[in-house]
């Protein structure tokens, strides 16, 4: 019986957009999240009186918290991993003094954690910034946005000293590549240059956030969080294996930021070839030498390109621009599931860095059906984490080291790209559909049991 290591953390990842509602009170400002009902890919709308985004409540976290901990513990949970809403620390962003409502629910909320032995992995930044920075200020376009960001990290990490070991900085950082309004709150009609600008004021803020936190909690670690958007070449051609090079650039190259501290000479060479010139300070240079303790990544599918034009405008299937593998499978929703490539990046990146790996997110996104006794039968996620967790602890086998695991979407949420209820990823169904209706009755799904067992063995329960 093959098991995990014994200081692997097991848990789930949730969101603070994604679950806590609660959207205006104690204090809480606007962010992009808010404006933006539809979604991460959808359009901004301001809101106005009365106008309603399926997020305002999400699935009240907020307020149920303790009660959603204690089935997390009922799970056997080590670890959960969320995060802070900037705008409920500073609503406008641009503020010297946080908001103390705001400290403290998350005071409660690690205090929570606590008491049921529950280590908080938490993200400072997760697909949301405040809405004022980005009027006002045009973003992470400007400059001044890195000091406001040092200033709200530097404000939790010390608060927080005692309670939080392990942070992370930007959600999905490469995200940015295709949701500029989430990733860098740069409109969708931003140019390339525009955006690699903005993305470059992040990484320097997230060196920033790395050296901070060194400074005020030694004793904590800090990492990234890529998109690992695993890519394969669709056939064996030279030159579909050189554009598969080239698109798995396209995310490594903020992990070799964050990494190694510099930026990779085949960005330079894209720069130059796009008439990119970047603002890049020799103070920018420095900063960006403070790289992270670890590497923190989702993985939910992988994808293939092909060098092929003609063959790339029609089979483009999705915002990555891939084309279908035809060796796997789909998810509902259209992502192609890839067991095998979760070992496959787990040893790349590996090789790559040589930093410790943690698997903040992945899972099934379902449309869950409770049966006649109210209980969803959930085989489908059974299978799909399962089989991921087995290729972990294959990659472990391999001699890459893995910190730990947190499934996406313990309990139900809303969804990151459409701010859908009905994509579902929980252990835990929340009685909750789009349209808003349902009481928010939690309930154990099938998985609930199936993943306490894999906690409780410490793995030995997979099937091979
Ligand atoms: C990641 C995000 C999460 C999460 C997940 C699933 O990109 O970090 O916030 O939502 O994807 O995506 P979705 O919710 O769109 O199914």
């Amino acid at each position: 019986m093959k098991t995990f290591p014994d200081s692997f953390l097991w848990g789930g990842a949730v969101a603070a957009n994604q679950v806590e509602g609660a959207w205006r009170e104690e204090g809480k400002g606007l962010s992009t999240s808010d404006v933006q009902p539809q979604g991460i890919f959808g359009p901004v709308s301001e809101r106005v009186e009365g106008s309603q985004s399926l997020k305002d409540i999400a699935i009240d976290f907020y307020h149920r918290y303790p009660d959603d901990i204690r089935l997390f513990a009922e799970m056997g949970f080590s670890c959960l991993r969320v995060s802070i809403a900037w705008t409920r620390i500073f609503p406008n962003g641009d503020e010297q003094q946080p908001n103390e409502a705001g400290l403290a629910f998350y005071d409660r909320l690690f205090d929570e954690l606590a008491a049921h032995h529950i280590t908080p992995l938490v993200t400072l930044s997760h697909y949301e910034m405040p809405w004022h920075l980005v009027k006002q200020y045009g973003g992470w376009g400007n400059r001044q946005v890195i000091g406001f960001f040092e200033h709200y990290a530097r404000t939790v990490f010390a608060r927080y000293r005692k309670k939080v070991r392990l942070w992370l900085t930007f959600n999905e950082i490469n995200m940015s590549l295709h949701a500029p309004m989430t990733g860098v709150g740069l409109p969708e009609t931003s140019s390339k240059a525009e955006v690699y600008q903005a993305i470059h004021h992040q990484l320097v803020a997230s060196a920033l956030a790395v050296k901070a936190c060194r400074e005020i909690n030694p004793d904590a670690s800090i990492g990234n969080m890529l998109l690992g958007g695993l890519v394969y070449p669709l056939s064996c051609k030279p030159d579909d294996v050189l554009e598969a090079l080239q698109e798995n650039r396209k995310w490594q190259f903020f992990g070799d930021v964050q990494c190694r501290g510099v930026y990779p000479g085949y960005m330079l060479r894209f720069f130059r070839e796009n008439n990119i010139q970047l603002d890049i300070t020799d103070t920018d240079r420095q900063i960006l030498q403070s790289t992270v303790d670890f590497i923190s990544f989702s993985y939910y599918m992988s994808g293939c390109v092909t060098a092929d034009e003609a063959l790339n405008q029609q089979m483009r299937g999705n915002i990555l621009s891939m084309v279908p593998n035809p060796h796997l499978q789909s998810s509902e929703w259209g992502w192609q599931i890839d067991p095998v490539g979760l070992r496959t990046l787990l040893n790349l990146l590996w090789d790559r860095y040589q930093k410790p790996l943690f698997i903040v997110e992945n899972g099934l996104g379902a449309k869950d059906i409770p049966d006649a006794t109210g209980v969803v039968q959930d085989d489908y996620r059974i299978s799909y984490l399962n089989d991921h967790l087995v290729q972990v602890r294959e990659a472990i086998d391999d001699g890459v080291e893995v910190m730990g695991y947190t499934s996406w979407g313990p309990i139900d949420l809303v969804s990151a790209s459409k701010a859908e209820l009905s994509k579902r990823y929980g252990f835990i169904y929340v009685d909750r559909d789009d349209t808003g209706e349902g009481s928010l009755a939690r309930s154990r799904k099938k998985s609930f049991y199936w993943y306490k067992e894999v906690i409780a063995t410490n793995g030995a329960s997979l099937k091979e």
